[in-house]
């Protein structure tokens, strides 16, 4: 009898069945032990597209799961079907515990936050130098969930065919975020993805940003065959004949580990689960100068410090700026 783990004579006793014909109770509790450990692709409407070892099995939560989740990036426990055959379907019975968890509201008073990504451990920023224009409150904004949701930033600057990244380095540069440049000629012979991928090994990594930065084609030269050949998934055209991506899609990368999970594009990131007073830690720059400020300072009174430190040149005014912005919409709930 080793159902109970490690053999002691009480376990013999309990499981051995008594006068009154008592079963063991791992009837009552079913406890998945023969469940396989599987990680989610994609979701789509309730179906879960989840890699088991090398296989790509269609599942659907069990019912015990009641309301929870699962999303991209979970490791979840399933039983049932597990061959991956077509029109087979297992179901998850359990969700993992969540290293990290990535959220958005649509808008800052939208009550309904929805996890992005589970268990990623980076969040690559991705903007565009040009087409479409840098949107640096989009990327305050998701340098703040990274900070609130134990995601390290990335920052990856594309399409530098385009235009210069001198202005965004200014504003980013100093912060000490690691960050890449990319172009569309770097992207064909591979210097892109070799950077970048320096930065992404043995790592979940996310690509956020607005529609039509890139982060689909550089996920796909990071791993040139992984999406056709895990899901079949091609993404939709939209009118304007482009491909724009509708659901989150986790692909592994090859050795070295790691993961790349690309994101339908965002035009704005919600932060209403976000405590104001936390979104100061997503401004390392600006952070250090608040030692001067009086307690529970907003950093948005007349009586913050950061005016002086600013003045005195220790960070670029258009910062304070940005966090000063970002702090006004998150409080007074505007639209951005
Ligand atoms: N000039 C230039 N164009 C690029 C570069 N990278 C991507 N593009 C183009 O930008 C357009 C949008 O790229 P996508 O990869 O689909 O953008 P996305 O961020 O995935 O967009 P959504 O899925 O809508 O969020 C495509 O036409 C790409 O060919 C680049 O470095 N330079
Ligand atoms: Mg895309
Ligand atoms: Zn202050």
């Amino acid at each position: 009898m080793r159902r109970y783990g490690k053999h002691t004579d009480e376990d013999d006793i309990r499981s051995r069945p008594n006068r009154k014909g008592n079963r063991p109770r791992t009837n009552i509790r079913p406890k998945h032990e023969d469940a396989a450990e599987g990680m989610v692709l994609t979701v789509d409407r309730g179906r879960l597209t989840c890699l088991v070892e090398d296989r790509v099995v269609m599942a659907m939560k069990a019912r015990e799961l009641g309301r929870k989740a699962a999303v991209v990036g979970d490791r979840v426990a399933l039983v049932g079907d597990l061959s991956g055959m077509k029109d087979t379907l297992a179901r998850i019975v359990r969700i993992e515990e969540r290293t990290s968890v990535l959220r958005r509201t649509a808008d800052d008073d939208d009550p309904y936050e929805r996890v992005v990504v589970a268990n990623a451990d980076q969040l690559a920023i991705v903007t565009a130098l040009a087409d479409p224009e840098p949107r640096p409150r989009l990327i305050d904004r998701c340098l703040v969930a990274a900070f609130d949701g134990g995601l390290e930033p990335l920052l990856v600057m594309t399409k530098s065919d385009l235009a210069p990244p001198d202005k965004l380095l200014e504003l980013y540069g100093a912060l000490d975020i690691p960050y890449v440049v990319t172009s569309r000629g770097e992207l064909e012979n591979g210097d892109a993805s070799d950077r970048v991928r320096e930065h992404l090994d043995g790592k979940i990594t996310a690509f956020v940003g607005h529609s039509g930065v890139g982060k689909t084609t550089l996920v796909n030269a990071l791993v040139p065959q992984e999406r056709r050949r895990l899901t079949g998934h091609v993404n939709a055209v939209t009118g304007r004949g482009r491909h724009t991506t509708t659901s989150a899609l986790a692909l592994p990368l090859a050795d070295g580990g790691g993961w790349v999970v690309d994101t339908p594009g965002v035009r704005s990131f919600g932060l209403a689960h976000v405590d104001p007073s936390r979104v100061i830690h997503a401004f390392p720059d600006l952070e250090p100068g608040t030692a001067g400020c009086p307690r529970a300072c907003s950093h948005d009174e007349p009586d913050c410090a950061l005016d002086a430190w600013v003045a005195e040149g220790h960070a670029d005014p258009a910062r304070l700026y940005s966090l000063r912005r970002l702090l006004a919409t998150r409080e007074r709930k505007e639209g951005d």
